[in-house]
């Protein structure tokens, strides 16, 4: 990746960084004490976890060690929609400067809160995410993330800003202007999607801008799955090194976790964000290596403080010290959660292998709808894939081998047999935030 050597120039370190790499018994007395602090909080101001605790008969008094964790109740995202819209808060409204809100695809939104210092705990994830991504004051920062109710756009501003970095607040769309601002502002690093990034890069080509001939070098693509081979793209078409950004809404926003220049997994704000991954049926602590579902407790948040967030993500956590030197421990990328999976004649499936397998064809574009028809247990899978002009202007025969070349490619991954539909390019609809990768439409 290259980023080896300008770590050892000394620019990846930014003191704001310094819990990154602390020793790791204060890290774990640190995360112990605000463990405590929180716990107790909680318990004193909001009912939901109050009660909870009560039926399992723990009070915060018996959080004593780290391990002791195991003895708080789980929380899910119904509990923030059940309790909408304040209903979790532990601080009073007149410490409350900031509200979120996430969309969600049915009813009502769930709402996320934030003191003035819960606004600094944010700020001070997000500057280590930058800093982990080798920016600093003097980069020029597009952030193409929604501003809004959406927690990206605002969390990835005040991050840029309290890193001194130049920020460019653009939010998503309107690509024209993104590229021209790219171009006349020496840009050096964007934030968005991924799958946004895509589309910029597609664009440029349309209308002639090089990629390769602008100063941008860094990008921190998060907010959906992404897959290894999406990298290679990205930074096969520009000169960007693309880092993978993680983070959620119940717990922060973005900036829960970032990778640094190793690019080995993502490292977790653990000073703030307390990490298990725990068993998808028994909900039991699995060990390290293995996968399960990610669970977060927050350790600093004041207005919303969460206990053991299910976060419905599948990880699991990393045991070797990474190369970097930060003593904060990593999850794996985040390739799927447990509730995108869809079953397919017995077979559990999820979108980000179907990435996989499609773009490890030459030849391919990472512009893919999954269609699903036909009944929950007997259900149909069709993949539309999107092909180059040059392509689809050929003859039948390059289109059919390639139509092949993909369906055998995403069934060595999956054991299933696929359709698979080339479509026109520029048919399948773009997403300026997050993509829409399956449509459903199975009889339920
Ligand atoms: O997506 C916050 C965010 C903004 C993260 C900008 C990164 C960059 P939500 O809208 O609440 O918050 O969605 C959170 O998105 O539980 C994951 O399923 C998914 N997600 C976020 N980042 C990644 C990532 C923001 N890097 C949900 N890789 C999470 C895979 C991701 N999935």
């Amino acid at each position: 990746m290259g980023g080896e050597f300008w770590h050892d120039a000394g620019c990846a370190f930014h003191p704001v960084s310094a819990p990154d790499y602390l020793p790791v018994k204060q890290l774990r007395q640190m995360q112990l004490h605000r463990l405590q602090a929180m716990v107790t909080r909680a318990y004193d101001n909001v009912p939901l976890y109050r009660d909870r605790m009560k039926e399992r008969g723990v009070k915060p008094e018996d959080i004593q060690s780290l391990e002791d964790i195991a003895k708080l109740p789980f929380t899910v995202k119904t509990d923030l929609r059940d309790t909408y819209p304040f209903g979790l808060f532990a601080s009073p409204m007149n410490e409350v400067v900031r509200l979120h809100a996430s969309s969600g695809t049915t009813g009502k939104p769930i709402v996320v809160a934030y003191t003035k210092e819960d606004l600094d705990v944010w700020a001070n994830a997000m500057v280590r995410c930058f800093a982990a991504c080798g920016l600093d004051r003097g980069d020029i920062i597009q952030n193409a993330y929604g501003y809004g109710l959406f927690t990206g756009g605002l969390g990835a501003h005040y991050g840029a800003e309290a890193l001194g970095a130049t920020v460019i607040p653009i939010s998503g769309g309107n690509t024209d202007r993104q590229l021209m601002i790219m171009k006349d502002f020496g840009v050096t690093a964007i934030c968005c999607t991924p799958s946004y990034f895509i589309h910029i890069i597609d664009h440029a080509q349309k209308v002639g801008v090089d990629m390769k001939a602008l100063p941008l070098r860094v990008g921190v693509f998060g907010a959906e799955p992404w897959t290894e081979e999406m990298r290679k793209r990205v930074q096969e078409e520009t000169r960007i090194e693309a880092y993978d950004i993680y983070g959620l809404s119940e717990i922060v926003g973005p900036g829960v976790g970032n990778e640094c220049w190793a690019h080995g997994g993502l490292h977790i704000f653990e000073d703030h964000f307390y990490p298990e991954v725990v068993d998808l049926n028994t909900l039991e602590p699995v060990p390290d290596g293995e996968e399960g579902e990610l669970v977060f407790t927050t350790l600093s948040k004041k207005a919303m403080p969460m206990i053991r967030y299910r976060t419905r993500d599948i990880t699991s956590m990393i045991a070797e010290p990474c190369k970097c030197g930060r003593t904060i421990r990593r999850i794996s990328r985040i390739s799927r959660r447990s509730d995108d999976m869809f079953i397919i004649r017995g077979v559990n499936v999820y979108p980000s292998q179907i990435e996989t397998g499609l773009l490890s064809v030459e030849g391919t574009l990472p512009h893919y709808l999954i269609i699903l028809t036909g009944d929950m247990g007997l259900a149909d899978i069709e993949v539309q894939v999107e092909v180059t002009p040059e392509i689809f202007s050929d003859k039948i025969g390059a289109m059919e081998q390639l139509q092949k070349k993909i369906s055998q490619a995403i069934e060595r991954i999956i054991n299933i047999r696929v359709k698979v539909r080339l479509v026109e390019p520029n048919t399948i609809q773009r997403s300026e935030g997050k993509a829409k990768r399956v449509i459903d439409k199975r009889n339920k």
